[in-house]
């Protein structure tokens, strides 16, 4: 499996691609151009520019994370045709560059949801944090304004100009259910599927994060349940998984090692993080390591080793630790150390086997 670090770009990220480098088994960035809204295509020049840096410090661009979908495609109204055009524009684009593996999600209105970026723990450390209870009882508008206020940056997901339509949007999916949500996958996946083969390009769809229904949105990418059925939507390798054991993992009915197990073959990028599950459903976002959460990493891990998987890999969020300044969950520091923890699980699960 090739390890990678999630990067936000010259400018617009406290880690630089000088630092991502010197962490050891560290082959390739995970990008966007996080300034550009859902639906635009990208331009070829800027696209260049991503791979003239990254090919400076000998870094792949193999993976981009994300493009985002225009909310259009996910209501399924007529708006999305053109959108949908530009979607396979921009994956025209980066197969140009030999990007392989594009992750995208599919959740209504907001992205993952937390309702503190920075909560205490016991040791010092800070670290993105859910309090059910506050989600169930918060207004929408007032959660968006709560999370984006804690930050410096601007978060992927949390864009201010998505706050701007929040009422209308919200509006409009009342009569939009998971059936609904389900088609308009699979129009906007059998619509893109050529350019994704002509490209060899494979779609890996995140989790909904949390996976469960917030703010009566419907959520489809939530269970093992619906792993099968959205797979089974377009049943071509191109549709495929980017499993991220956080977001599964952070509703206690989700066996994260069994999921893996069952759709390893459409698993093409894999974020690996720990969260620890309290017992009224709150979570907080611990490090890597498996006997500080509630996700059994070393499991996971095992999984994939076992499977000699070939795809992507990298740590997904991290606590933000040592007085490190940085984005809420992807500082340098713990992530490399979640990294470390990796190289150190499969170099011994390396060493068994060859024995
Ligand atoms: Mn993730």
């Amino acid at each position: 499996m090739k390890m990678t670090f999630r990067w936000y770009g010259k400018g617009n990220d406290s880690v630089k691609l000088s630092y991502i480098k010197q962490i050891p088994n560290t082959e390739g960035i995970v990008w966007a151009l996080h300034d550009l809204a859902a639906g635009e295509v990208w331009p070829m020049d800027r696209i260049l520019a991503v791979k003239k840096q990254a090919d400076e410090y000998g870094l792949n661009i193999d993976v981009v994370e994300s493009v985002n979908v225009h909310e259009s495609i996910k209501m399924g109204i007529d708006e999305r045709e053109v959108y949908i055009d530009n979607y396979i524009e921009t994956i025209n684009r980066l197969g140009k560059v030999g990007v392989k593996v594009i992750c995208y999600n599919f959740m209504p209105v907001f992205d993952w949801v937390r309702t503190e970026l920075f909560h205490e723990m016991p040791d010092g450390s800070t670290a993105l944090f859910f309090d059910k209870h506050t989600v169930e009882t918060i207004k929408a508008h007032d959660l968006f304004e709560l999370v984006s206020a804690n930050s410096n940056y601007t978060m992927a997901g949390w864009e201010p100009e998505r706050l701007k339509e929040l009422d209308v949007v919200l509006a409009t999916y009342k009569d939009i259910g998971v059936d609904d949500l389900f088609a308009n996958l699979k129009y906007f996946l059998e619509r893109i599927g050529p350019a994704c083969k002509a490209n060899d390009i494979k779609m890996a769809i995140h989790p909904d994060d949390p996976p469960f229904s917030i703010f009566n949105l419907p959520r489809i990418v939530t269970s093992k349940e619906n792993l099968d059925r959205l797979l089974k939507l377009v049943d071509e390798p191109y549709n495929g998984l980017t499993l991220c054991t956080g977001s599964l993992g952070s509703s206690a009915s989700n066996d994260v090692v069994d999921i893996i197990k069952t759709y390893m073959d459409r698993i093409y990028f894999a974020h690996i993080r720990n969260v620890k599950i309290y017992e009224n459903g709150d979570f907080v976002e611990t490090s890597h390591r498996t006997a500080d959460g509630s996700i059994d990493i070393l499991g996971v891990l095992k999984a994939y080793h076992e499977a000699d998987y070939q795809y992507y890999i990298r740590p997904d969020h991290g606590r933000h630790i040592w007085d490190e300044v940085c984005r809420p969950g992807y500082g340098l520091y713990d992530r490399a150390l979640g990294i470390m923890y990796m190289n150190g699980i499969l170099d011994t699960l390396d060493s068994l086997k060859k024995k």
